[in-house]
């Protein structure tokens, strides 16, 4: 999967035509050498990388520090898809509606300097400089599904590390049940955000336990580079067993607070998109079958869709997050 080049990174094929198999025992040597390498070193020249990252051509990869994640279900053994799919079908508003918007225009986003501010019931808020918050657990790469509201879905290996290390380095108050996270929307860089597709910033949250979970994943980046910026550079949640919508992107800001928070989507068309938004084949959109998806350059407009899993087929890790509740009612 990874192919080390003689000068100064790896490149990835495009597509890549070995098996899931071999592609995976692949990486795990490329990031056992990394870890038998000098991964301190690697963590603390992240920043430099980043910079040099965001010129290079895409392609190329930073090495990383970290290794493959021993988090139960964070290694499906799905074909990942192709870094030029995943980074050039999209959903990110704040650039336009379109699937390509993103990639045409979130150039003009700005990643550096970077904060994330964590307020609200935490007994350490403050802005953080998104340099220290690299440093604040040891960087994993975890491939997940990720299956969108619309009916089509990615396997993207992510690099990052569990939102829970982050929270529990804030140490959050009794009285927070959920966290709030909260995109950037500057209208200079923005074009979406001049525009009313939503109430802007985004919003999402999570139930305090769903924040917690091992598999909710604060993401600087994917496919050994750093986050590209159509795909929510320079930090993102990926939450795997939720439609893609939960995993908001380029967040500035996470807050800890006692009431459930309202999601962007949930503004937008409350009959529509629920607080929860776990995947679920069972449960239908109003307007369309949530039952089949569509796999992202893998199946073609007329090929057979693939069924979708329960919780995205992450139901025997969280599975127990939702015992008996009613799943039609808590959409
Ligand atoms: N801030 C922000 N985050 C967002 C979105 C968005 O429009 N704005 N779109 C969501 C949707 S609908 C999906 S499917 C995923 C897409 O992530 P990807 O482009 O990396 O595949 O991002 C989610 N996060
Ligand atoms: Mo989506």
């Amino acid at each position: 999967m990874l192919i080390r080049t003689p000068d100064n990174g790896y490149i990835h094929p495009t597509s890549l035509d070995i098996t899931p198999q071999s592609a995976y025992l692949g990486r795990r040597d490329w990031l056992k050498g990394l870890a038998a390498g000098s991964a301190g070193l690697a963590m603390a020249t992240w920043a430099q990388r980043q910079a040099w990252a965001q010129t290079a051509r895409p392609g190329v990869l930073a090495p990383l520090s970290g290794s493959a994640s021993n988090v139960p279900g964070a290694q499906v053994m799905d074909k990942a898809t192709a870094y030029k799919d995943a980074t050039s079908y999209n959903n990110f508003y704040e650039f336009g509606t379109d699937k390509a918007d993103p990639a045409r225009y979130a150039h003009t986003l700005k990643t550096q300097p970077w904060t994330v501010e964590i307020e609200g019931l935490v007994k350490k808020p403050g802005r953080y400089a998104l340099e220290d918050l690299m440093k604040w657990a040891a960087m994993e790469e975890r491939i997940y599904r990720l299956r969108c509201v619309e009916g089509w879905s990615m396997v993207i290996p992510w690099v990052g590390y569990s939102l829970a290390d982050l929270i529990k380095r804030v140490e959050p108050q009794p009285g927070a049940k959920f966290v709030e996270f909260v995109s950037l929307a500057d209208e200079k860089t923005m074009p979406g955000v001049r525009g009313g597709s939503l109430d802007w910033p985004y919003v999402e949250g999570l139930r305090m336990d769903e924040a917690m979970h091992p598999l909710t994943l604060l993401a600087f980046g994917m496919y050994g580079e750093v986050m590209p910026k159509q795909n929510g550079a320079p930090v993102r949640l990926v939450v795997p067993w939720k439609y893609g919508f939960k995993s908001a992107k380029s967040l500035v800001k996470i807050r800890f607070v006692d009431k459930q928070p309202t999601s962007s989507w949930t503004k937008a068309a409350q009959q529509e998109y629920g607080f929860y938004s776990n995947v679920n084949p069972l449960v239908d959109h109003p307007r369309w079958s949530q039952a089949t998806e569509r796999r992202i350059g893998e199946d073609g407009l007329l090929a057979k869709k693939r069924k979708t899993l329960m919780f995205n087929g992450y139901e025997p890790q969280v599975g127990q997050l939702y015992a008996g509740m009613d799943l039609k009612r808590n959409f």
